[in-house]
């Protein structure tokens, strides 16, 4: 409780405790209007007090967070948290339109955001909770899937590429590579793509020079037959385990995601990354408080959020994951070598060939029915 107490204190609150008596009432309890003059019983009722969950699950992308984050948010909190991963935003869109219930913050992409606004599956967050978004860079205060992150705070930022052992073989200039795949090349086989319809599906649209929203059928039909072609050339697809497979040698090429390669390269410093010559896709994750979770576990998990936008937590999550941080405090803190790094803050003439992935209205259910053909084919 005395951890809870100083929490409400810190975000300056204690007007609000002190006219519901002080115990455990929690910031987003008391309506504005509510007074010691207006707390007769034929008044509006008060709100019924609400304390943060101890525990909260996060559902998140894996290997994405430093878990020591986990140890020093209970310290101050008191709140326990619990990690659970999913693989694809796709997964974590079926999981809440499934109905699960029990998760206090989720990491949904820029695209999916947009989906699940749409669809009523985001709470909006309190922003009286949340008063480190002050350190939110500018850049990422109004993005267009969620101005003003009314439901969500950006978390980390990306691209998707090619991972590729740089002492086995040259630097791939083109997604070719994967979408020509010739049975003499010494990936042949030994290569992955990632288990990700709208990624996969934009890498190929990207190849074949049409835009990697594009809703066009016939279009999309090309992108599949490419993809069924890659198959021939692929050791399978994945999105989890894809860096270590390059480590360990026994793949040579994959196609995934920046920080992932970077983060690989502890285990195996011959691992490179690069954004082929036809471009690639830009994402930035993003940490929102799905509708389905209690006020309990919405609050601790708006206090959980409010903690990783701490300068020093989101620099020690960007150190650990190699991703960049949309936090202007926390890049603050990080060494020159990691905001020099190309991998990490792609030059602007490769910026210029980086696209967002979109929200594709009903061409959605076309996209996932395209990718199970894919999946199908032998
Ligand atoms: N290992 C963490 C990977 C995070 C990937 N973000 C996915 C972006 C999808 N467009």
């Amino acid at each position: 409780m005395r951890r809870f107490v100083l929490w409400a204190l810190a975000l300056g609150l204690l007007a609000g405790l002190a006219a519901c008596g002080g115990k455990g009432t929690a910031p987003t309890a008391a309506p504005a209007e509510q007074s010691m003059e207006t707390q007769a019983p034929e008044q509006a009722p008060a709100q019924a007090a609400v304390e943060p969950a101890k525990e909260i699950v996060f559902f998140n992308w894996s290997e994405y967070i430093d878990p020591e984050v986990y140890d020093l948010f209970e310290q101050e909190t008191g709140i326990k948290v619990i990690e659970d991963n999913f693989s694809s935003n796709e997964e974590l869109l079926a999981k809440l339109k499934g109905g699960v219930t029990g998760y206090a913050v989720i990491v949904p992409s820029d695209y999916m955001v947009n989906i699940m606004i749409q669809e009523g599956l985001l709470a909006e967050l309190n922003h009286d909770n949340i008063p480190n978004l002050k350190n939110l860079a500018e850049e990422w205060r109004n993005v267009p899937f969620d101005p003003g992150n009314k439901y969500c705070v950006p978390y980390q930022w990306g691209t998707t590429g090619i991972g590729y052992l740089s002492d086995q073989i040259d630097e791939p200039q083109s997604w070719a590579v994967l979408f020509d795949p010739n049975p003499d090349a010494p990936w042949y086989g030994r290569a992955t793509m990632l288990d990700d319809a709208r990624e996969s599906f934009a890498a190929a649209l990207i190849y074949l020079g049409y835009d990697p929203n594009t809703t066009d059928e016939a279009q999309l039909q090309e992108a599949r037959d490419l993809l069924i072609k890659a198959k021939a050339g692929l050791s399978g697809y994945d999105s989890d385990t894809y860096e270590d497979l390059l480590a360990s040698g026994e793949n040579l090429l994959a196609h995934g995601w920046s920080g992932d390669f970077l983060v690989a390269q502890e285990d195996n410093e011959n691992i490179a990354y690069t954004i082929p010559q036809e471009g690639g896709v830009i994402w930035v994750d993003n940490l929102c408080i799905p509708m389905s979770a209690s006020p309990e576990e919405k609050l601790a998990g708006e206090m959980f959020i409010n903690f990783i936008l701490r300068p020093d937590i989101g620099a020690k999550i960007s150190e650990y994951n190699y991703y960049a941080s949309p936090n202007a405090e926390a890049e603050k803190l990080l060494p020159e070598d990691f905001l020099n790094d190309p991998t990490v803050y792609p030059p602007q003439e490769v910026r210029a060939k980086l696209h967002f992935l979109k929200p594709v209205g009903e061409a959605e259910a076309l996209y996932q029915r395209l990718w199970d053909e894919v999946k199908a084919a032998p």
